[in-house]
Parts: structure tokens; C-alpha cells; sequence
């Protein structure tokens, strides 16, 4: 179903629910992320690009201090709650992220005095595509765009992430957010997240022959679970050790020195040695792509994995396979991609070889006994806009 279909319904069922047609349609995507895992609360790179999944949201302005939610999604009822009541951890719930938004828009005092919504999403849940991000971003632009906000899609992400961070309790990076609020169609975000510095780089695979496939392993995973925040704690603990912000002032040619002031610290070295690596990867695509080299970029994704897989260790059996396959069967590269311990890979990979690395794959989690994956092709596409 295409975009303005999905408005449309969201907008009919928005009026069945609040008995009044919404002021407006939102949409917000899921993300991809090409290169640059990890990084992004380490002030590093990523290179993400918007899905054409995405979340839908028909809004209307309230004056009252209530909030009402209804997700297409989850069921039938009407979640209501005060807004002077929101409050960071109250709520463990799929409503946690839009009352986030709320919160946090309020917290940082912007004038919103409650809404109804109603939403409904293509991103798969638990799959590594921002499926979060995209809820929060697409009800952070309604309330900006209903209440007259103003503000810069770099601070609506701000304002999001601290959602995701203190309302719900995930301590993740600012990727998501902002590849949800910034992607534009046709292009990969090449992101600094020391400053939130963007560049589009241009992207269509089709043009060269090639394609991206991700594929979703069905292991689901969350962030706001022990091993992300471990990670996290990890890094943050290698930038202590070594006296530097954050690892990203940790220089590519001083990694072996960084590395020799670690000592017996191994595990703080492997998390450095891959955030280091990592953000030197994602140049060197940015690189690549710049100078029409995008097959050469197969290789750079992976050495993503494996740095992911042996350093960073947060891959799976399933993630392993799928890259494993694809590259046995042909493909130019391929790694997990985002948080990691489930989720999705990506496969980069001639438009002639999709059929053969696509079917190889499934066969091969067949006779794993894994559950059957879902493979689709990414394009990057539009960023959050309002659709109505
Ligand atoms: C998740 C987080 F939400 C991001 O901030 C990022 O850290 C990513 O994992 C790993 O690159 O998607």
C-alpha cells in the first residue's frame, strides 16, 4: 500500500475513534544503517538512510492537559493519560514513546497542552530498523508543526532521543532520531554526532546494477536490556582510561598506542579497537562512494561485521549465517546492522545474484532450524514530512 493510501486510512480511522477528522498526517521511517555501528554515542560516524517503512500518525490539537493514543498496531483501546502526570519510567508500555516526546517537549518548555493520535507503522518491531525512532519522530513533527514549535530537525531528534533515553530508559545514541527526522529519498546521511554535522550523499544502487537487501533474522532484541547499556559503559570507560571525550578523539594511526595503554584491560580494548576501526570505515565508504567505487564498499561492510562479531561481540548465530551465505554465495559484502543481538543484516549484492543469495539464505536457515527470515530490498527514501 502506498503512502497517501496509509494516510488516508489512518485519517478514517483516526475520525471512528475521536469522532472528529484529524488536523493533519504525519509520517516519520525506519532507518537502515550502512556503516557506522555503535559509534554514535562515542561522537562518531554512521551513514544511515531512511526505509519506505515508516510510521503514520493523524493528529489533532488538544487544550485540556490529556493525552489520547491509539496504535493501529496493538489492539482496540484508547490509552488516555494527563500530561502532568508523564513521568520518565511510569510507563512500559508501546506508549512509553509517544508520551516520551510529549514529556520531553514539555520538559524542555514548549507550549503542548495534549492531543489525540492515532498511529499505525510499517516497521518491522525488534528488527534493528528503528522502529522506535520512528513513532517518536513522527509525533515530535505533528506536535512542532500543530503547536508552531519551530524547531530544527536536528533538535527534534535532541528532544527524541532524550524520550528514548529517560522516559523509556534506553541509553542509545542520536542515529536513529535523526536519520528518522533528516534522511532525504535518494540519499545516505552521512552523520558527525559530535556536532550533528550531515552531509546527503547520494546512493542509487539500482543505476549501477547492484542492490541492498535486509534481511531480518526475527531475533528480537531490545535496547533497553543489560548488553547495550554495557557496551555503552564499556566505551565510555576506554574514553576515561585513555584521558580523551569521547573514542572518537581517538586517532586511526594512535589506535596501537591507545591499545598498549589499555594493558590488561581487554575487553575495554576490543570495544575501543572497534569503535575506532569503525568510524575510519565509515570514511572510507564515504570515500568510496564519493569516487563512484560502490562495489569496493562490499568489503568495507564486511570488516564491519567482523569487528562487530569479535571485538564488539554482539552478534548472533542467525546474523552470522545470513552474512556468511551471502558472501559464500556471492555477495560483495554483508553485516549486521544496528544494535545488535538480533535484528537485521544487510547484503550488498549484484541485481543479477538476488535470487540465488536470497533463496540460499532461507535454505540455510532451514537446515538450522531457524525461523524462516524476511528478506526485502532497501531504497532510501524520504525522511520524516507531513503527508496531509
Ligand atoms: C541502536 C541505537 F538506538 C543507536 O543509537 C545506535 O547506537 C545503534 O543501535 C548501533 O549503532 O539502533
Amino acid at each position: 500500500m502506498g503512502a497517501q493510501q496509509v494516510a488516508q486510512q489512518v485519517r478514517e480511522r483516526f475520525a471512528e475513534l475521536y469522532g472528529t477528522r484529524p488536523e493533519g498526517v504525519w509520517a516519520a521511517p525506519g532507518r537502515v544503517n550502512l556503516i557506522g555501528e555503535h559509534t554514535d554515542y562515542n561522537d562518531g560516524f554512521v551513514m544511515p538512510f531512511a526505509l519506505p517503512h515508516q510510521a503514520t500518525a493523524a493528529v489533532s490539537r488538544r487544550t485540556d492537559g490529556v493525552l489520547r493514543l491509539h496504535s493501529a498496531d496493538v489492539g482496540d483501546t484508547v490509552v488516555e493519560l494527563r500530561l502532568d502526570s508523564l513521568a520518565p519510567g511510569s510507563d512500559p508500555d508501546w506508549t512509553a514513546y509517544p508520551a516520551g516526546v510529549v514529556w520531553a517537549l514539555r520538559e524542555a518548555g514548549h507550549p503542548v497542552t495534549g492531543a489525540d493520535v492515532h498511529l499505525a507503522s510499517t516497521v518491522p518491531t525488534g528488527a534493528g530498523l528503528s522502529s522506535s525512532a520512528a513513532l517518536e519522530v513522527v509525533i515530535a513533527l505533528a506536535l512542532d508543526d500543530l503547536f508552531g514549535l519551530g524547531l530544527e530537525r536536528w533538535r527534534l531528534a535532541r528532544l527524541c532521543q532524550r524520550a528514548e533515553n529517560v522516559y523509556v530508559g534506553a541509553p542509545t545514541g542520536i542515529m536513529d532520531q535523526t536519520a528518522s527526522a533528516c534522511c532525504t529519498g535518494g540519499h545516505a546521511l552521512f552523520l558527525d554526532t559530535r556536532d550533528l554535522s550531515q552531509r546527503q550523499i547520494p546512493l542509487d544502487l539500482a543505476a549501477e546494477g547492484l542492490r541492498l537487501l535486509v534481511v531480518d533474522t526475527q531475533v528480537k532484541h531490545a535496547h533497553s536490556g543489560g548488553e547495550y547499556g554495557r557496551r555503552r559503559a564499556g566505551c565510555e570507560k576506554g574514553a576515561a582510561l585513555l584521558g580523551v571525550d569521547a573514542l572518537r578523539d581517538i586517532p586511526y594511526d594512535g589506535l596501537d598506542a591507545a591499545l598498549a595503554r589499555l594493558g590488561d584491560e581487554e575487553e575495554v580494548a576490543r570495544l575501543v579497537r572497534h569503535v575506532v576501526t569503525e568510524d575510519q570505515r565509515v570514511e572510507r565508504v564515504v570515500s568510496l562512494l564519493h569516487a563512484g567505487e560502490t562495489r569496493a564498499v562490499g568489503p568495507v561492510l564486511t570488516e564491519g561485521h567482523a569487528s562487530l562479531r569479535d571485538d564488539f561481540r554482539i552478534s548472533c548465530p542467525e546474523l552470522d549465517l545470513v552474512v556468511d551465505t551471502a558472501l559464500s554465495h556471492g555477495a560483495l559484502g554483508a553485516r549486521m546492522t544496528g544494535g545488535g543481538f538480533g535484528g537485521s543484516a544487510i547484503v550488498l549484492a549484484e541485481a543479477t545474484d538476488v535470487t540465488t543469495l536470497t533463496k540460499a539464505i532461507e535454505e540455510a536457515f532451514t537446515a538450522a532450524s531457524f525461523t524462516p527470515p524476511r528478506t526485502f530490498e532497501a531504497v532510501p527514501s524520504a525522511g520524516a514530512r507531513r503527508v496531509v
